[in-house]
Formats: structure tokens, C-alpha cells, sequence
């Protein structure tokens, strides 16, 4: 399953953020480092079904389909707030930079609102600097990345030597559970000039080159501009995507999609994830609070900025940085079903560049062991095991029988 982290400083919201995408109640508060340990949870990324192109009512069972939009579930890890330091074990220390290491991709949360100062206390908002919150995070995971290559370096040096690896292959298994290809080592190495160099030559400054390159390249991140709700958030908001481009800052008000999505829960309003609109389903039910809420996130986050940009963040992640491409596998051409009858079944995020071999992996190792052809159902054209699958494809795969 696709894995998201969610990182930033504390107090910025990273609970709040994770609570609404998963609708779990792990405790927020405005103390400093309330949450103490990761929380995993489950997630839904959302991309139009192909149920409306193929005029079919589905019936999901890996995912969920609402009003023709597909949600496919990844998981979602909420980490305790990172002050400088952390790398060394400050805080709350460095054990959970390892579980952050080990997602796919990352959502750094910052406060546009300026409402935390330096060392992660509420401040009145507009006094904390945003820009400057998300470097000091950065820095101290460019810096976990050096010392957890520094602390291994005479293994590294016994693996080249030993098993007669290359630097990336040695690399690339030291960071075997972060995920981290010899591939990605190899680009890293070649951003920080160091393609040539001996390994037992680097000095602490090409470590650091190094550090830096490969955090950059192993783990894409997006950032969530929390807290766009309050007023002092529109000036750090331009002043985040001066620094980092528009596009990779997504504006997010997540106390209010979480506000919308309890909301939704107990029937109050109808409200799907990620579209720009929220309905009130009778007026009358609602006390003067919750009238009161509802209208502050109409003004204050659909008036202003669409959408809350908890769901916007995910699907960004997954399908923009990721590159994810959503395929449907089905047994039945015709009725686009499982053997039981059930339309449309799955919906698996695959990674770019992936084959309609990869597809009959994922489904079944016996299927992909036994794989004649595939069909590209839309079409009904044959397709090689090597098809590279796209977004949006239902894919029939036919195997031979077992004997
Ligand atoms: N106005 C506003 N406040 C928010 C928003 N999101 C979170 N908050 C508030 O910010 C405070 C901190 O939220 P948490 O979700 O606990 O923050 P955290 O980043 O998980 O904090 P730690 O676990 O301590 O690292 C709480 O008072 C939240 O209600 C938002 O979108 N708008
Ligand atoms: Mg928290």
C-alpha cells in the first residue's frame, strides 16, 4: 500500500490533518509535542471511477466508490512534531525520522499562520515564520540521512569490499528498508558530483552534498500550508510559494475539513471529500454553533481558497509526485466483474512504468505465473505481458489453467 507520511513542526496540525483524512480521533491539542508516538491510519486517495464512462453500477470491494468519484485506500502516518536537534535525538528524538524514512512520500506541514513560534508554542498568529519552520525540518532530515550514513560507514566499506558491490549497491542496502533504490543512490551521487569519488575519501562536506541530494531525490514532498482559515495566513501563504513554486504548496484549512467531515458523519451535511461544495441537509436540526462553523468554513476556506485541501494534498501526492496510475483488473470483459459477479471490483494504484505483468503480480502470484495475454477491455485489443499499463485502464488478464 502506498505509504504517506506526514511531518512538520510541532503544533502545526499534522494530527488535525490526519484525523480529518482518516476520521480517527488522536489527540490534538495546543500543548507542544502532544503527539508521542506515530499514529497509522488509513487514508483514501480519490480519482473519478471509470463507473460513469462504462454506464455500469459497481460494486467495490478493495475501495469505495461515491458518486461516481473511486476512493482506494493508502496509509497515512501522523509523526510527532520535529524540533531542531531531532536528528540527535532531541525531543522526542530520532526513532520516528526512521518510520518517516520508510513512507513513500511526505507531506511537510507547516502554520501559514505564523501562530507557532521558534520552539513550537502558540503565539498570536502572524509572529511565526512558516518559511522558516519548514527549513529548520528540512535540515534536521538532511542531517538524520549523514549520520545514518556516518554511523555505517565501515560496513559500507566492508560490503564494497567483501561482496564486491559499487557504492550505490551498497548504499542502496543500507537503505533497503527506507526504500531507497540503488537507482536513486546512483542520481544522488551524480547531483552531488560524487559519481567518481572513493568512498573511503569522502570528506564531511561531501557527506553533507550528498545528504542533501538524496533526501531531496528519495522522498518527494509536498507542502500542506496549514491553517489557511486565519487572516494572517494569505501573506505567508505568498510568501511560501515565492519560495518553494505554487505548485507544491497546497493551501489546507484541516480543522475545517475535519469540522466538515464529522459534520457529514452524524448526518448533518452531505459532503464528499475533495469537492469544492458542502450541503446543509435540513437547516432546523442545527444549533447556533454549528450553524455558526459551518458558515466560518464557507467564508473563510470554500470563499476564499475551493476546498479545504486535506483530499487536494493526498491526490497530489499520490498521483502528481508519485505518479500513480489507477488500473481496474476484471475476470469478465462483458460484465467488467470478479468471478462472483461484483462490477469493478478493485481499483490498484500502480506505479509509473508499470506492465500488465506487474498487474497479474499484484492480483495473484499464480496469475502472473500463468499469464498468456492481457485484454485492454475498452478496446478489446490483446496486450502483451510488457504493456505498459495507464492511468484509468480495465484490464482483463488471462492465465492458463492450472493442471
Ligand atoms: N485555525 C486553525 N487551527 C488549526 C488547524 N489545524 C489545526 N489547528 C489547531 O492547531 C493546534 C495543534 O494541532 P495538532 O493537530 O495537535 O498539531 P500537531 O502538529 O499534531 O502537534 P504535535 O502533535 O504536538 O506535533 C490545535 O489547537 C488545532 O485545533 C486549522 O486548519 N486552522
Ligand atoms: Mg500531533
Amino acid at each position: 500500500m502506498v505509504r504517506i507520511g506526514i511531518i512538520g513542526k510541532t503544533n502545526v496540525g499534522k494530527t488535525t490533518f490526519f484525523n480529518a483524512a482518516t476520521l480517527l480521533n488522536a489527540k490534538i491539542s495546543t500543548y507542544p509535542f502532544t503527539t508521542k508516538v506515530p499514529n497509522h491510519g488509513r487514508a483514501y486517495v480519490q480519482t473519478l471511477c471509470v463507473c460513469k464512462e462504462f454506464k455500469v453500477k459497481d460494486n467495490p470491494r478493495n475501495s469505495v466508490c461515491v458518486e461516481g468519484w473511486r476512493f482506494i485506500p493508502v496509509e497515512i502516518i501522523d509523526l510527532p512534531g520535529l524540533i531542531e536537534g531531532a536528528h540527535l535525538g532531541r525531543g522526542l528524538g530520532n526513532q520516528f525520522l526512521k518510520v518517516a524514512m520508510s513512507s513513500d512520500v511526505l507531506l511537510h506541514v507547516v502554520d501559514a499562520s505564523g501562530s507557532i513560534d521558534e520552539e513550537g508554542k502558540i503565539v498570536e498568529p502572524g509572529k511565526g515564520d512558516p518559511v522558516k519552520d519548514y527549513y529548520q525540518v528540512e535540515k534536521e532530515l538532511v542531517m538524520w540521512f549523514k549520520r545514518f550514513i556516518e554511523e555505517r560507514r565501515k560496513r559500507i566499506e566492508r560490503l564494497m569490499e567483501s561482496r564486491k558491490w559499487d557504492l550505490p549497491t551498497a548504499l542502496g542496502f543500507i537503505f533497503s528498508g527506507a526504500g531507497i533504490e540503488p537507482s536513486i543512490i546512483l542520481e544522488a551521487l551524480r547531483l552531488s558530483n560524487l559519481e567518481g569519488k572513493k568512498f573511503s575519501e569522502w570528506k564531511e562536506e561531501d557527506l553533507e552534498h550528498f545528504s542533501f541530494a538524496l533526501r531531496q531525490r528519495a522522498k518527494p514532498t509536498l507542502i500542506v500550508a496549514n491553517k489557511m482559515d486565519l487572516p494572517s495566513a494569505s501573506e505567508n501563504y505568498e510568501k511560501l510559494t515565492k519560495e518553494f513554486g505554487e505548485r507544491f504548496v497546497i493551501p489546507c484549512s484541516a480543522d475545517a475539513e475535519l469540522a466538515l467531515r464529522r459534520a457529514e458523519k452524524a448526518g448533518m451535511i452531505k459532503y464528499v471529500p475533495g469537492e469544492e461544495t458542502f450541503k446543509i441537509v435540513d437547516e432546523q436540526r442545527l444549533n447556533e454553533k454549528q450553524k455558526r462553523a459551518l458558515s466560518y468554513v464557507s467564508d473563510r476556506v470554500f470563499g476564499k481558497w475551493l476546498r479545504t485541501g486535506v483530499q487536494f494534498a493526498i491526490n497530489f501526492a499520490v498521483f502528481k509526485l508519485l505518479r500513480m496510475n489507477v488500473v481496474y483488473p476484471v475476470l469478465d470483459e462483458k460484465k467488467l466483474s470478479d468471478s462472483h459477479g461484483n462490477v469493478l471490483p478493485d481499483a490498484y494504484l500502480m506505479p509509473p512504468n508499470s506492465t500488465a505483468r506487474d498487474l497479474a503480480e499484484k492480483v495473484h502470484s499464480d496469475l502472473a505465473k500463468h499469464f498468456i495475454y492481457a485484454v485492454d477491455v475498452r478496446t478489446g485489443l490483446r496486450l502483451p505481458e510488457s504493456y505498459v499499463l495507464r492511468d484509468r485502464d480495465v484490464i482483463k488478464i488471462v492465465a492458463a489453467r492450472k493442471k
